[in-house]
């Protein structure tokens, strides 16, 4: 390949994504046409808009932008008048924009342009309502003025984070549009895609439009469930920070090689956050206090979790529960996926197939364990009137989802032919919750899954289709899968309580998770579990998340290293991938790696889609069923410190499965890894992600790690021999599990449930340092009720080396210290305690 014309960013804004654009109809927008030239034998390289998404046609110096007419001191910063004196190629250019600067933390930067003679939709979620100007901000912003653009730099370090001089800024009624230059080509977050976790800034376009898409094959990058315009951005010299756009539409963020980016969304208002971190852990603390921070899971939550689509009957799906219990695998909810209602509608089991759902859950409870069943949005309309009230009752009081028309909106799911509930009226929550309380006195489920809520339509639009209308057919359609907004959901001019359709589509997902978990707390008292398909910033106070419908593939386990990880930095630390694969029939060996793999999730799901055969623990060899029943066992040995990970999550707004560049920042070596991850700051997680192996490569960061099954040091588990890069010893029935120098975690010995689990004897592991110090924490209550935090129902312990504090919360109280040279003394409440010592066979150098 011949290099290409140097990408400078005023010169590499594409002005189209997808269309083919021809010389003339560049020139026409008043754009430069220039093909990119050749030498490769490429046959995709004829293409007009461009080879490998490089564009042809782009913006030239000096286009028409906004200018920067007067700005004046707020109580919050600035604010400014923009306009443009020439029109755009979109129709509605708004001529003339408010700016508006708020320094709203020292943290962190607000900036809203609107137009200030209409008011424009706006994404209904609470964000902090700042009412002082930040002291001491750690940012600087400058204004250009002709044309407009605002750069943000890093005080400290002078570094620029934002610099939107780079391209002219459009704002039309349907065609808003930004760049700026990146510091760095360190690029995460952008959900949801199938993607690598760190991005790949060569001319890559990220759709946002929630999607009923199964996620691959690899390369397809595709929009998918939920919409994410967040990104967290590392800079030269390890600082970190991020960027919010709170914008629900449509929107496109195209990735350039500058490094540059460019945002195009086709409503709302421009409204967004930087986040100066300056570590990448602070940087999601921040965002989260902007968009609100994950609940706290209720504790069976993070036990094993079972599913399947295909089960015929209760009986089938108490039989599995039986077996998994007759081989002592851990196990603590039962799913059921659409089997159980009767012809597919919501708030139904079927009489026949599933007589003995109640019983089951009864038995369910009995030991110990809980159940989760799907709900779907689509409420069927095809039911004879008087037979169906969820429909019946519905329609009367008014929670569907109209047409542009006014009349109650009819796509196509899984029942035939359904209505949909407007989860953005306060009436359609009131509707949900008495059929979900109804329901409950029959069939008492713990939680619930909402899948289909992108909303997922099996046609396109409606059985009517759409009316034509610019909101059908903007000007300009983002690369969203199948080209048309409504493309497998329901017309963008369909009407809710709060909005068109073609503003609070991607919101859907969110606001039915609110509705359902705020239904259950209702209803049970007690803390929620809700896990949902679509997703939108603040969903994390409502639901998990799974990531889909992957498949029984190693590329798919694979990927979902990079999925778990990029949610936790959304905001959704409750999240797994389907264990052993949804689509296709997992080999053993991969559902072993994955079991292993999937026992580090923080939401840990095996679930399989129709017509697959069994994929669950028990439909293995003895040597598999072991080796996956091994895994659980040691996670449920590790929920002490993953249930004190979600506190944190929850208070602090800190990640669960942690990136390792999150504690390393300063190490640029891991800034790309997405075979191993984190829990917390100290427990490194090295799953083998190949077949045929038993080795594994990992990287290992500066420090000591400990081997956590052998407790020893071997030399060559220190970061400063072989560059960190070691080979390990993976056979089939281990995932290997570091603990990093200078950690304490509290763990538990393992039981089949996690409430039987409970009660057993406390063990903290902990970790020396070179200079003999280790500490930790251990966030405990009652596991199920609501706001144990906010209400002082709870206890937390830290734990340190000097001064090992085991409360008399569950004693006795094993302490287990890992460490180069053999302690003199163990001091336990500033009394000396007994204690063994074992060597380590193998001795640092
Ligand atoms: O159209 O409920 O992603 O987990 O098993 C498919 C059946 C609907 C999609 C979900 C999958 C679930 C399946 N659902």
């Amino acid at each position: 390949d011949q290099p290409h014309k140097p990408p400078t960013p005023s010169s590499t804004n594409r002005t189209d994504s997808r269309a083919v654009v021809t010389r003339e109809m560049c020139e026409a927008r008043g754009c430069c046409f220039i093909p990119v030239s050749s030498s490769s034998t490429s046959s995709s390289s004829s293409s007009p808009s461009g080879r490998h998404g490089i564009p042809w046609c782009f913006y030239p110096e000096g286009f028409g932008s906004y200018s920067l007419v007067s700005v004046n001191d707020t109580a919050l910063g600035e604010e400014g008048r923009l306009v443009r004196d020439t029109k755009t190629y979109y129709p509605g250019d708004i001529m003339t924009l408010h700016l508006e600067i708020r320094h709203e933390t020292n943290t962190r930067l607000r900036v809203r342009i609107t137009d200030p003679s209409n008011s424009r939709f706006e994404v209904p979620i609470t964000v902090p309502n700042a009412t002082t100007k930040a002291d001491s901000p750690t940012y600087s912003v400058e204004l250009s003025k002709e044309p407009f653009g605002l750069i943000v730099k890093r005080l400290s370090t002078g570094t620029v984070l934002l610099n939107t001089t780079v391209a002219p800024l459009f704002y039309a009624d349907q065609f808003l549009q930004f760049s700026s230059s990146l510091p760095s080509r360190f690029i995460y977050g952008l959900g949801e895609h199938r993607s690598t976790f760190l991005h790949n800034i060569q001319w890559t376009t990220l759709t946002m439009w929630a999607r009923d898409k199964a996620p691959g094959p690899d390369g397809e990058m595709t929009n998918l469930y939920g919409a994410h315009p967040f990104y967290l951005a590392m800079e030269e010299g390890g600082d970190a920070h991020g960027f919010f756009l709170l914008n629900s539409n449509a929107m496109d963020v195209a990735l350039q090689p500058a490094p540059a980016l460019t945002w195009r969304t086709i409503g709302g208002i421009l409204d967004f956050y930087v986040f100066l971190g300056p570590d990448p852990s602070s940087v999601v603390s921040q965002y989260l206090e902007v968009i609100g921070s994950p609940a706290m899971p209720v504790y069976w939550a993070l036990g094993y979790h079972l599913c399947r689509w295909g089960y015929d009957s209760s009986n089938a799906t108490w039989d599995v529960v039986k077996s998994m219990r007759n081989y002592g695998i851990p196990q603590d909810v039962q799913w059921n996926d659409i089997d159980y209602m009767q012809r597919f509608m919501d708030f139904t089991y079927d009489p026949s197939r599933f007589s003995t759902l109640p019983e089951l859950v009864k038995d369910l409870h009995f030991h110990g364990q809980r159940y989760v069943m799907i709900l779907d949005p689509g409420i069927s309309s095809t039911e004879p009137a008087g037979s169906y009230s969820p429909y019946d009752e519905g329609l009367k009081r008014g929670v569907f989802i109209n047409d542009s028309d006014g009349n109650t909106l009819i796509g196509k799911v899984w029942p035939g032919l359904t209505a949909y509930p407007d989860f953005s009226s306060d009436v359609t929550h009131e509707w949900w919750y008495d059929n979900l309380k109804r329901f409950h006195e029959k069939v008492p489920f713990d939680g619930l899954w909402i899948d289909m809520n992108e909303p997922s339509n099996f046609l396109d639009g409606s059985t009517n289709g759409c009316p034509s209308s610019s909101l059908e057919d903007p000007p300009y359609t983002p690369g969203i899968l199948g080209g048309l907004l409504r493309s497998k959901t329901l017309c963008a001019t369909a009407q809710q309580k709060i909005s068109v359709h073609y503003n609070v589509h991607s919101l859907y997902g969110l606001m039915e998770a609110k509705a359902s978990a705020s239904a259950l707390q209702r209803i049970a008292g007690k803390r929620p579990f809700v896990i949902s398909r679509s997703s939108f910033p603040s969903q994390g106070m409502y639901s998990g998340h799974w990531l889909g419908d992957n498949r029984s593939q190693w590329k798919d386990l694979y990927a979902s290293i990079a999925g778990i990880m990029t949610f936790n930095l959304l905001g959704i630390p409750l999240v797994g991938a389907d264990i052993c694969g949804f689509g296709e029939e997992p080999q053993e060996e991969m559902c072993v790696r994955w079991t292993q793999l999937g026992a580090f999730y923080p939401f840990t799901r095996n679930h399989n889609g129709i017509d697959m055969k069994p994929q669950d623990p028990t439909a293995f060899s003895p040597l598999a069923r072991t080796a996956m029943r091994q895994a659980l066992l040691l996670r449920y040995s590790l929920f002490p410190i993953l249930y004190t990970l979600f506190h944190h999550a929850h208070v602090q707004g800190h990640t669960v499965a942690r990136p390792l560049m999150f504690e390393f920042p300063g190490d640029v070596k891991t800034y790309g890894i997405d075979r191993q991850f984190l829990w917390g700051k100290g427990l490194l997680v090295t799953p083998v992600v190949d077949p045929g192996v038993d080795y594994v490569v990992g990287y290992f960061p500066a420090g000591l790690w400990y081997d956590y099954y052998t407790v020893s040091l071997p030399h060559s588990h220190r970061h400063s021999e072989n560059n960190g890069v070691l080979r390990l010893q993976a056979p089939l029935d281990k995932i290997n599990l570091h603990l990093r120098e200078g950690v304490i975690i509290p763990t538990q010995r393992p039981n089949i449930t996690l409430w039987v689990s409970s009660g057993q004897p406390l063990h903290l592991v902990s970790a020396l340092s070179e200079d003999g110090s280790a500490s930790g924490d251990l966030f405990w209550d009652d596991g199920e009720s609501i706001d144990t935090y906010e209400t002082n129902q709870y206890a937390y312990i830290v734990f340190d080396v000097t001064q090992v504090r085991c409360a008399a919360l569950r004693p006795p109280c094993f302490v287990l210290i890992l460490s180069t040279a053999e302690p003199d003394r163990v001091l336990v409440n500033s009394q000396d305690a007994a204690f063994t010592y074992r060597a380590n066979q193998v001795r640092p150098s």
